[in-house]
C-alpha cells in the first residue's frame, strides 16, 4: 500500500478516537437537531444505509470527516488481501471538512451530502487522481474537466474517496486475463471465499460495496459489467439504459452499450446514487433520448414494498434451458431462483413462464454482437484519446494502444494477450462504416422483437426475470436496463470450479449469487419497485457473510 498515504491517514484517526466513545467521535452535537439517536444502536458499516448515515450526520452522532477516516482504515485494512482499491483521493479529508460545514451552517445539499462512494478506475476526475482504465499507458493522462458523473455526484455533496481497481479497459483487450486484473492495479479478489474471482469488470467496486469499504461505488457496463460483479458480490446492482446517465470522459468500449450504475448494498441506497448521476448532458447526446422532456421519476419514492402486487414477470424457460441443458454446474443458481417464485407469487405477482426470447438460437450464434463492441471501440477509444489535454505516451488509436502493451513489460504481455483488440483491427472499420451499422441493426433484432424486448412485449410483462449469471448479454445489445438482487450462495458441499485462467475460484462453497430484473428502455422506476419488494421479502443479502470483513466502525456502531 502506499506508505505515504497509509501513515497520514492512520495518524488522523488516531486523533479522532481520542474522543469519547460513548458519543461518537464528536464531542458537541453539529446541528440544533437534539441527540434523540444517541442511544440508538448503529448497524456496523457493513450493514448501514445512507438514511441511517444521514440521521448520525444530522444528529451529530458523527461527521464526513469521521466517515473518511474510517472508510479509509477499513479499505487499508483489507486492500492487501483484496486489492480493492487503486488510488485514495488525497483530496477527501478536506473535501468532507467542508461538507461537515456546511451541513453545520444548515446547508445540506441532499441524501448524498457527505457521503463517501467509490468510482471506478475508467471514469475520469480532473483532480490528483488517475484515470486509467487499469493501464499503465494513461498513468498521468490529464482531462479537461470532471467527468460529468463525477461533477454530479461532487454537486450532490457526495465525497468521491477514492478509484477502484477493475478488469483492465473494462474487459476489453485480452481473451486469457482475469477477471479484476489490471496492469495498474493489481488483481481483484472477492471476499466469500479465498481467491475468489470478483467477477468484473466493475470488480473492485462490487468488493467495496460490498463489504462497506465506502457507502456505494460507481460501475459501468457495456455487457454484464455491473450486473455481474454485483451477482458475485453479494450486492445490489442497477445497469441504468444506455443514455440516462452520462458517458462524458468515462473511458469507453461502446457508445451503444456503455452504461454507468450504482452499486450498493440495498436497492434503495442504490436509487439514491441513481438519481444523482441521472439525467440530460449536453456532452453526451444519448442522453437526448431519456423521455418525458428529460425528468428523471423520483427513483427512492419508487422503493414500494408492495410493487409486487400486480405485477406480470416473465421467466424465459428457454434461456435457463440453453445453459443448463447438459451442465450441472449452474444448478446450484437456478433451483434456488425457481425455489424464489413463490415469493413472487405470495407477494401477488402473476408470474409467466416460457416468456422466451424467441430469435435465442440465432442470438448465440450471431457474431454481430462481436462486431458492433469492435467498431464502436476503434472510434471511442481514439475520441477519448483526443480528450485528454495531458496525454503522457502520445497514444491516439487502437494500434499505437497494442503497440504500446505489447512493448510494456508491466502490462504482462504476452501471458495477457491483446486478441479482444486484435480481433477488433483485424476487422479493421470503426462505427461509422456501413458493415457496422448492418451488424447494429441485426442486434437491435436479436435483443429486440427476438430478445428480451419482445419477450416484454408478447407477455406484456412489467419486468423479466433471470438467474443474474445468464441475465445481461442480451439486454445489453438494446441498452435495456436490468438491476441485480442477491438471491443466495453455494452451499459448504459445493464443488470449486476455476476461472478459465485457472488462478481464480468462479464458483464453490458461501460464493453468491443474484437474481435479475429486466424491463424496456428507460424503465427503471418499475425495475426499482419490483426490486426493492423482493429484496424487502427476503433479505437474502444476509444469507452469507465474508470470510474475510474489516474491523474499523464509528465508535456509535454496535459493540463500540
Ligand atoms: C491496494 O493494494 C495494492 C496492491 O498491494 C496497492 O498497489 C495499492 O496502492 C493499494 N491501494 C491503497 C489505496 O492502498
Ligand atoms: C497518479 O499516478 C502517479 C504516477 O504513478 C502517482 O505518482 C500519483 O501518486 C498517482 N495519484 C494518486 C492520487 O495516487
Ligand atoms: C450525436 O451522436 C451522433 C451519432 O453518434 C453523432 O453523429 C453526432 O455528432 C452527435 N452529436 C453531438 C452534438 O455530439
Ligand atoms: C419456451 O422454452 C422452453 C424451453 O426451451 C420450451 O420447453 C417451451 O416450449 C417454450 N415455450 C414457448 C411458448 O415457446
Ligand atoms: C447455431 O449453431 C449451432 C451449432 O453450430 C447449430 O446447430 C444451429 O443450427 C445454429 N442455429 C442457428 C439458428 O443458426
Ligand atoms: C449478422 O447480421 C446480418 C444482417 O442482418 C445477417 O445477415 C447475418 O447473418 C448476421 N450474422 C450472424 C453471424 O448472425
Ligand atoms: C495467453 O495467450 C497467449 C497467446 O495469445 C499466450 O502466449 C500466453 O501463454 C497465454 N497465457 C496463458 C496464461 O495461457
Ligand atoms: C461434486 O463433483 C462430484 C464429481 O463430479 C459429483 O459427484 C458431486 O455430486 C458434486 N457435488 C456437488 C455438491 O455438486
Ligand atoms: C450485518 O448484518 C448481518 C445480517 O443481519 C449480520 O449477520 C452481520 O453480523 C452484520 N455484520 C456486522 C459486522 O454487524
Ligand atoms: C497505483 C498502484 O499502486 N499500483 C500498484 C497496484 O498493484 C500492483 C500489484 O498488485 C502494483 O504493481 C502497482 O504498482
Amino acid at each position: 500500500m502506499a506508505g505515504l498515504l497509509s501513515w497520514w491517514s492512520r495518524v488522523a484517526l488516531v486523533s479522532l478516537c481520542s474522543s469519547a466513545l460513548v458519543s461518537c467521535f464528536v464531542a458537541e452535537p453539529r446541528s440544533a437537531k437534539p441527540l434523540e439517536l444517541d442511544r440508538e444502536c448503529f448497524p456496523s458499516l457493513i450493514n448501514i444505509t445512507i438514511d441511517e448515515l444521514t440521521a448520525g450526520l444530522e444528529s451529530g452522532k458523527f461527521t464526513s470527516v469521521d466517515l473518511v477516516n474510517a472508510y479509509i482504515e477499513r479499505i487499508l485494512e483489507v486492500n492487501d488481501t483484496l486489492n480493492v482499491v487503486t488510488e485514495l483521493n488525497p483530496d477527501a479529508l478536506s473535501i468532507a471538512e467542508a461538507l461537515d460545514e456546511e451541513r453545520a451552517a444548515g446547508a445540506a445539499r441532499g441524501a448524498l451530502h457527505g457521503i463517501p462512494i467509490l468510482i471506478k478506475n475508467n471514469i475520469a476526475t480532473n483532480d490528483a487522481m488517475n484515470n486509467t482504465a487499469g493501464s499503465w499507458s494513461l498513468v498521468g493522462s490529464e482531462v479537461p474537466e470532471d467527468s460529468t458523473l463525477a461533477n454530479k455526484l461532487r454537486e450532490a455533496g457526495a465525497i468521491i474517496l477514492g478509484k477502484a481497481n477493475l478488469s483492465q479497459w473494462a474487459n476489453y483487450r485480452s481473451s486469457n486475463s482475469s477477471n479484476g486484473w489490471s496492469a495498474y492495479g493489481g488483481q481483484v479478489y472477492a471476499a466469500y471465499h479465498e481467491d475468489q474471482d470478483p467477477s468484473g469488470s466493475s470488480s473492485g467496486s462490487g468488493v467495496a460495496a460490498s463489504l462497506g469499504l465506502a457507502l456505494a461505488a460507481l460501475g459501468t457496463e457495456t455487457s454484464g459489467s455491473i450486473l455481474s460483479p454485483s451477482n458475485r458480490n453479494d450486492v445490489v446492482g442497477i445497469k441504468p439504459t444506455v443514455g440516462l446517465t452520462s458517458r462524458y470522459l468515462v473511458i469507453p468500449i461502446s457508445e451503444h452499450q456503455d452504461t454507468v450504475g450504482p452499486m450498493a448494498r440495498t436497492v434503495k441506497d442504490a436509487a439514491y446514487v441513481l438519481q444523482v448521476l441521472a439525467g440530460y448532458d449536453e456532452h453526451d447526446n444519448y442522453t437526448s433520448a431519456i423521455p418525458n422532456d428529460g425528468v428523471i421519476p423520483d427513483y427512492v419514492a419508487a422503493c414500494d414494498p408492495d410493487a409486487l402486487n400486480g405485477a406480470r414477470i416473465g421467466v424465459p424457460t428457454n434461456v435457463i434451458e440453453y445453459y443448463t441443458s447438459g451442465f450441472t454446474a449452474m444448478m446450484t443458481e437456478v433451483d434456488a431462483f425457481y425455489a424464489d417464485l413463490d415469493v413472487f407469487r405470495d407477494a401477488g405477482a402473476e408470474i409467466v413462464l416460457d416468456a422466451n426470447y424467441t430469435a435465442w438460437d440465432q442470438y448465440t450464434n450471431s457474431s454481430n454482437t462481436t462486431i458492433v463492441l469492435q467498431a464502436d471501440f476503434i472510434t471511442n477509444i481514439a475520441e477519448y484519446l483526443a480528450e485528454l489535454t495531458v496525454n503522457p505516451n502520445d497514444i491516439t488509436n487502437l494500434e499505437e494502444l497494442r503497440a504500446w502493451t505489447q512493448a510494456e513489460p508491466l502490462e504482462d504481455y504476452p501471458d495477457r494477450n491483446t486478441a479482444v483488440w486484435d480481433g477488433a483491427l483485424e476487422a479493421g472499420f470503426g462505427n461509422t462504416d456501413p458493415r457496422f451499422w448492418e451488424a447494429y441493426q441485426a442486434n437491435q433484432f436479436l435483443g429486440g422483437e427476438g430478445g428480451v424486448l419482445g419477450a416484454l412485449e408478447r407477455n406484456s410483462l412489467d419486468a423479466i426475470i433471470l438467474p443474474t449469471s445468464f441475465s445481461p448479454g442480451n439486454p445489453a445489445v438494446v441498452g435495456a436496463p436490468g438491476i441485480n438482487v442477491p438471491l443466495g450462495f453455494y452451499p459448504p458441499d459445493a464443488n470449486v470450479t476455476m476461472n478459465s485462467r485457472g488462478n481464480l475460484v468462479a464458483t464453490g462453497p458461501n460464493v453468491p449469487f443474484g437474481i435479475s430484473f429486466l424491463g424496456r428502455r428507460f424503465s427503471e422506476e418499475t425495475l426499482i419497485g419490483l426490486a426493492y419488494a423482493y429484496e424487502q421479502l427476503t433479505f437474502h443479502r444476509d444469507d452469507v457473510q465474508p470470510y474475510i470483513e474489516p474491523t474499523v466502525e464509528l465508535a456509535c456502531a454496535c459493540g463500540h
